[in-house]
């Protein structure tokens, strides 16, 4: 969003003070709360599994979204305005902070996560948005301190701009390769000056429209090439957090290169990145990629590539990334599981990439939506311990395959059989009489007997 495709503009207010002033400060009313503005469920200091919710959760801001975000689509413009009271981009850009650290505050959120051009504007030349995202800087880290807040991670736009609409990375003009390095390598100093611990890269136009004009395999070298020389600049600079790769099959281009997890944990290790990445992964892409959310979940944790979430959800029905806010309480069920499973979060958390749907306009929806996302993920945490206490499912799964604890079973799990010994052995069962039942309905029947038993 371009300051001036804001139609909404009020008068400039200089000396704005409060900009949700409707919405107070949330907290923990339990159950039976009397007003919509309070956590039902998310009580950030009540102990889960020996740590408290606000450490499992680590609820994040997504700047674009709640700061940036007006309502535009294909076939309108913007709802809402978020110049917050400001006319100039400056100004703009200044007031979004303030009222990013209000909100938060409201809100009880520890982490926001940016990207350079959110926080400040692009200016006519690199060096120009360089020193807005040096001014802006100063302002948020001095907001950061005054309120306790921390950043969970930073990345680069390198989508938005005409120059990258062939890539970034991938781009075919060798120019449009050295802006965007020349970008990433400001946008990581200012995650390190923020005390960031993440970097992003979700691969804006990373991918291809057709295999007509497209050199697949040079633009995954250079894709590569460009986040070794990221991690070698970052940790030369000092940078001790976590990289990341967000995963997402299609949109905006056809192909995205970096489809889904699988096809990341394949890339980093092609590439010999896998030491220096982990995974986001963002709900709504998983169901994009033809996946669950849990399913690529698992795929990071099992395979020791488990890093931070994009916290949102998608609509079955529409083939795009909705970023809706996460309210389907299996979901942010199944997903806790998977962070309980992988022994919860270390520089990675909850990154709200969620939006208010376009009807939603008004500041106070932006606050009800966090309060259902967060209370949606409070339920989840709550009952994925819960699934958990109860074993039942966990037993399940370890009872199904008790055979290898045993006899031949255990040959093969101990890998000390032979293809020669494996035939003898099954030449002389005749024929395989022993499967048991998978019993999948009997499991969603205790699935939901936990989650809604009384
Ligand atoms: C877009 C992505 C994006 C990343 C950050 O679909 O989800 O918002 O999270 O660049
Ligand atoms: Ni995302
Ligand atoms: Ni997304």
């Amino acid at each position: 969003m371009s300051p001036e495709s804001v139609i909404l503009n009020y008068m400039e207010v200089t000396e704005m003070k409060e900009f949700f002033s409707n919405v107070p400060k949330i907290e923990y009313k339990g159950k039976n709360a009397d007003s919509e503005f309070a956590f039902r469920y998310y009580n950030p200091d009540e102990v889960i599994e020996g740590k408290t919710m606000r450490e499992h959760l680590k609820f994040a801001l997504s700047y674009w979204h709640t700061m940036c975000g007006d309502g535009t689509d294909m076939f309108g413009r913007g709802t809402v305005d978020k110049t917050f009271g400001a006319k100039s981009a400056a100004k703009i850009y200044e007031n979004k902070a303030y009222a990013a650290f209000e909100l938060m505050n409201k809100l009880d959120i520890d982490y926001f996560c940016f990207h350079d051009r959110d926080i400040a504007p692009e200016g006519k030349t690199l060096a120009e948005s360089n020193e807005n995202l040096e001014k802006m800087t100063d302002l948020i880290k001095k907001l950061m301190d005054e309120n306790g807040k921390k950043l969970l991670w930073g990345t680069a736009n390198c989508f938005n701009n005409p120059r990258y609409m062939h890539g970034a990375g991938t781009s075919p003009n060798a120019d449009v390769f050295a802006y965007a390095a020349a970008q990433i390598k400001n946008a990581i100093d200012a995650t390190i000056k923020l005390g960031g611990t993440g970097y992003v890269f979700w691969g804006g136009r990373e991918g291809y429209e057709t295999l007509l004009n497209t050199d697949m395999k040079l633009e995954l070298d250079n894709m590569a090439y460009l986040m070794r020389l990221a991690v070698d600049y970052a940790r030369s600079a000092g940078f001790k957090g976590d990289f990341y790769i967000e995963p997402k099959p299609k949109e905006p281009t056809k192909h995205q290169y970096d489809f889904d997890a699988s096809t990341v944990i394949g890339f980093l290790k092609t590439y010999g990145l896998d030491k220096d990445f982990k995974l986001n992964i963002e709900a709504n892409h998983a169901t994009l990629a033809g996946h669950t959310f849990q399913h690529e979940l698992a795929v990071a944790r099992i395979n020791g590539f488990f890093g931070s979430i994009d916290a949102n959800q998608g609509d079955y029905l529409l083939g795009w990334d909705t970023d809706q806010f996460p309210t389907d309480v299996y979901e942010t069920t199944k997903c806790m599981l998977e962070v309980l499973r992988a022994g919860g979060f270390t520089n990675g958390g909850l990154n709200f990439d969620a939006k208010t749907r376009r009807g939603s306009f008004t500041p106070e929806d932006i606050a009800l939506a966090y309060i259902a996302g967060m209370d949606s993920y409070a339920l989840g945490l709550r009952l994925a311990a819960k699934i958990r206490k109860d074993g039942r499912l966990d037993d399940f799964i370890k009872d199904r395959y008790s055979s290898y604890n045993s006899k031949i079973g255990k040959k093969i799990l101990t890998r000390k059989t032979s293809m020669a010994e494996l035939e003898k052995y099954a030449l002389g069962l005749g024929e395989v009489t022993t499967n048991t039942s998978g019993r999948q309905e009997y499991l969603e029947n205790i699935l939901n007997e936990i989650m809604f038993g009384i």
